[in-house]
């Protein structure tokens, strides 16, 4: 490999273009383009185009690509502390989602270094809320609902609550809506807004759930062979992509939210019905998790409390 020479990185994003995360890592892209004068171009690669989401964080690890972002959680059948950030009202709000990264990133980074992996970046997306096709005053009004879920967590969740869950990607959340497979969801208000849910659906309760995280991380072995200079670009265009979009996703909560009403969406605070139901499925999630995380999780929980 001549390093010396102009490199070029194809880099898999499981959302698509009109989604924050993907405009913030094409920002990261073109900061890593411009630092090194062309000496590394990164070529984004959004909505699963190049390489599944199921699929591109091994893609990573087998070098197949050098660098690519997922959603965290999606790995929590190799380590629940991979996916903390999506117990239901663990952390849901910016200050103690920040806490929580801060408190679960050295375990995070820890176990994908194992893998060959190194952690550049983690912004997290607006907190979750519950979007259907009809008044729900309780989790009563859930029971027998097909659910859209995107990890194990929220197809958990759905069981605990009585629905049906299938697994669907992001992208494909319109197609699964107009086909009748699925009939509610829990998502953030920027997702609500990209897959433009008015179309097929009319409520959104803010519950205010969690915030998960997407991770970009790169392949160590093609991170070495890079120079040094190049080595300090990426990784100070890192740490700008991650202040950067935890901004983005902060003000997306509010301006996204009303872009939800603007179009007709019925938007409402959840009864307290609702978030008992909701808060006593978190609870339960919250002790299967802490047994199934062991020592690890125990210690990441200290470190988030204190
Ligand atoms: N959007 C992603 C994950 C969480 C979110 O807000 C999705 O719905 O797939």
């Amino acid at each position: 490999f001549q390093t010396a020479q102009a490199a070029e990185w194809n880099m898999p994003v499981p959302y698509s273009d009109a989604v924050f995360h993907t405009q913030n890592i094409k920002e990261f892209a073109e900061d890593v383009n411009k630092a090194t004068n062309g000496a590394l171009t990164i070529k984004v690669h959004s909505a699963g185009s190049l390489i599944k989401h199921p699929e591109i964080k091994n893609s990573v690890r087998n070098g197949v690509v050098p660098v690519g972002e997922f959603l965290l959680s999606r790995l929590s059948n190799e380590n629940p502390v991979f996916a903390v950030d999506t117990l239901p009202f663990l952390a849901s709000n910016y200050d103690a989602a920040e806490k929580l990264w801060k408190a679960s990133k050295p375990k995070v980074a820890e176990l994908l270094d194992k893998q060959g992996l190194m952690v550049l970046f983690a912004v997290p997306w607006p907190p979750q809320g519950l979007y259907t096709k009809k008044d729900v005053n309780s989790l009563d009004d859930l029971k027998g609902v097909s659910f859209r879920a995107y990890n194990a967590g929220t197809e958990t969740l759905a069981s605990l609550a009585g629905m049906v869950p299938t697994q669907v990607e992001s992208p494909d959340i319109p197609q699964a809506f107009a086909t009748g497979r699925v009939q509610a969801m829990i998502t953030s208000p920027s997702t609500g807004v990209s897959s433009k849910s008015w179309d097929f659906l009319t409520h959104y309760y803010d519950t205010q759930a969690w915030l998960p995280k997407n991770i970009t991380v790169v392949n160590k072995k093609a991170f070495r062979r890079l120079d040094k200079s190049v080595q300090d670009a990426i990784l100070a265009a890192a740490k700008r992509a991650e202040e950067r979009g935890w901004a983005m996703s902060r003000s997306e909560t509010d301006a996204k939210t009303k872009t939800l009403a603007d179009n007709g969406i019925k938007v409402a605070k959840p009864s307290s019905a609702l978030n008992d139901g909701l808060q006593k499925i978190g609870k339960t999630m919250a002790a299967d998790w802490l047994e199934k995380a062991g020592a690890d999780g125990t210690a990441v929980l200290g470190a988030y409390k204190n």
